[in-house]
């Protein structure tokens, strides 16, 4: 029958090969069979039996129908390039409500070609490098989501294909995490067909969450390398060689593109050929993004190397396949979004691995605002993060978790489900304490209760109403004034300081300097990073003196979400009288 069948869809002249390849086929069929149960658990079996695309033909291949864009003739069109579509003013109330429903542009996203063309934005140095096609291991690209708008889904698919040399793409999957709309299911299948086999589709029939979704994903992928994608992203021209070489030539790094910049409104393509930045965190467990530490510049020996990285984004990585499950995959009790890029990133460093930056691999991701689905986890949790750091606390980072919970004190005693497995994995594989890490990986991150004086909350207490430094949730990265608001009696990460011992008034980056008023006796405290020439402070009495201007830290007058101020100093003043929680 399948002879037949071929008969209408091949040429003649190629039936010869074709039926050698119906035979081995059918005798793969029946290996996959008598194999159903341990292809279950093992996925390393099914890669013997599967073939390289470059070992299968160029014919033969799945997906040698499908016909790549020439990216040489020039392109007209809203987008093309990489440009932005700048919505015209009678579309202003379409784009708010994308923006509102969506988190991006989709109205704008609609408007450009499912296979736009995008710049090459790596560095000359990167363009020269020859690869050898024949001898570089596969990846399967794994495209996880869940209700993804329908042309960021898609695009991403064809920049994927039309970007990976099909020598070495075994196929992409995509892991559709439960979505409920209509065109994501009967669609979608439709529309990957012009794919000829190399696109598959793999639905859950509960939501995951997208660390398990990757689980899931990984588990069916075949190739040697397994690379994981957000559902809103665009590969450039080569971004996969550079990758896949890497994993060949250290198959325990996990390593991670450059994450180039598509604006979530006009969907504008902008990337960095000389980007160097690297992963920190928090120690509110937040992803970080820092620049590269003197230490990996002057270990480099060329702009092309890798960048060794502390930790990831999250999105965006790629490793050897077994290498990934056999340093632990992720921790599938994690829920919905957050946590697993810091746990991967400590575990692979803690367990003889390396995360590491490719310059030379550039992808885009549009950053959104928000998220465009339902954050909540299980049992109507909805403070998945947390939970999902306090699992990667307890099983990585020893005792220094403790920082954690100066910044989630009500997490504590909170049941985040048996860490048991995750434990058994780090002894399993005798993996190093987070010290190590530390002094290792990211030396010189502050900790905020080492080498330092005082700590925790900082308060005045006036006629019995606590008044306590805050960042005020304004973003850190800028420059900021510092203010004060109520004590939060469970903790907030807005009211984490310390007085270090070189007498540093600081938060984990940003130290408080005085800004001064018109009037010299006054001024408001500005938080600039720690690494330009920081002010110091003394404690005198209770008093805070600020050494740069004899005057001293104070309430006075102030109200919950005011900008905190220095005065002059006059130790009888309660508004002056600083206590820390911890002194
Ligand atoms: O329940 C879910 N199921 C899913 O399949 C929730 C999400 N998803 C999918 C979703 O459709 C998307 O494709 O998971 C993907 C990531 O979700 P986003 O795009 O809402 O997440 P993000 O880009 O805000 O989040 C970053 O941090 C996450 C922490 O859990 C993940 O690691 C994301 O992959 C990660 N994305 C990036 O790192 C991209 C680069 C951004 C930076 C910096
Ligand atoms: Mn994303």
């Amino acid at each position: 029958m399948s002879r037949l069948f071929l008969r209408y869809v091949v040429p003649r002249r190629k039936e010869g090969i074709i039926n050698i390849a119906i035979v081995c086929l059918l005798l793969f069929g029946l290996y996959l069979y008598a194999n159903k149960k341990s292809r279950h658990d093992s996925a390393v079996q099914v890669q013997q039996v599967q073939h390289h695309p470059r070992d299968i033909g160029e014919q033969n291949r799945p997906g040698a129908r499908y016909i790549r864009p020439d990216y040489s003739k020039s392109r007209t069109g809203p987008g093309e390039n990489g440009h932005a579509v700048v919505p015209g003013a009678d579309e202003n109330e379409a784009v708010e409500k994308d923006m509102k429903d969506w988190f991006m542009n989709v109205h704008a996203s609609d408007k450009i070609s499912l296979d736009r063309s995008i710049p090459d934005v790596r560095r000359e140095e990167c363009r020269k490098i020859q690869y050898d096609l024949k001898t570089l291991p596969d990846a399967s690209v794994v495209i996880i989501f869940t209700d993804e708008a329908w042309t960021p889904l898609i695009r991403t698919v064809h920049s994927v294909v039309n970007r990976s040399p099909p020598e070495l793409l075994r196929e992409v999957i995509l892991l559709d995490d439960f979505s409920q709309r209509e065109e994501l299911k009967g669609h979608l299948d439709e529309y990957v067909k012009q794919f000829d086999g190399l696109v598959k589709i793999i639905r859950s029939d509960v939501r995951l969450g997208l660390i398990r979704a990757k689980l899931l994903g990984g588990k069916h992928a075949t190739g040697e390398v397994v690379v994981f994608l957000d559902s809103h992203c665009e590969a450039t021209i080569g971004w996969l060689e550079p990758i896949v070489a890497r994993i060949q030539a250290k198959p325990s790094a996990v390593v991670c593109p450059i994450i180039d910049h598509i604006d979530a409104k006009t969907l504008a393509y902008s990337g960095d050929p000389y980007a160097t930045s690297i992963g920190g965190f928090s120690w509110a467990l937040h992803f970080t993004w820092e620049g590269m530490s003197e230490a990996e510049r002057s270990r480099r020996t060329s702009d092309t190397q890798e960048i060794r990285s502390p930790t990831m984004a999250g999105g965006l990585l790629a490793a050897n396949r077994k290498y990934f499950f056999d340093v632990g995959g992720y921790d599938a009790e994690m829920d919905i979004w957050g946590g697993e890029n810091l746990e991967i990133s400590f575990r692979v460093w803690m367990c003889g691995g390396s995360i590491e930056f490719i310059p030379c691999s550039h992808v885009g991701h549009i950053f959104r605002a928000g998220h465009p689905y339902n954050m909540t986890g299980r049992g109507g949790n909805k403070d998945v993060h947390g939970t999902n750091s306090k699992r990667l606390a307890d099983v990585w980072m020893d005792d220094y978790k403790r920082l954690y919970y100066l910044h989630r004190p009500d997490l504590r005693t909170k049941d985040v489900g048996d860490i048991s497995d995750r434990k058994a994995l780090r002894e399993k594989l005798q993996c190093k304490s987070f010290k190590w890490y530390l002094d290792n990986i990211i030396p010189g991150k502050f900790v905020l209760d080492e080498d330092v004086l005082a700590y925790g909350m900082a308060f005045t207490k006036v006629s019995g109403v606590k008044m306590c430094l805050d960042t005020l949730q304004r973003d850190e990265k800028l420059s900021q004034m510092l203010g004060v608001y109520h004590c939060q009696s469970g903790g907030s990460s807005a009211q984490v300081f310390s007085l270090s011992n070189q007498r540093h008034l600081r938060r984990e980056d940003n130290c408080a300097q005085v800004e001064k008023g018109t009037r010299e006796e006054t001024g408001r405290i500005r938080m600039q990073s720690c690494a330009i020439n920081p002010q110091t402070w003394t404690q005198k009495g209770s008093q805070l003196v600020n050494d740069a201007t004899g005057l001293c830290l104070s309430t006075k007058d102030l109200k919950p979400g005011d900008d905190v101020i220095v005065v002059s100093c006059d130790s009888s003043d309660a508004h002056q009288l600083w206590t820390f929680q911890k002194p």
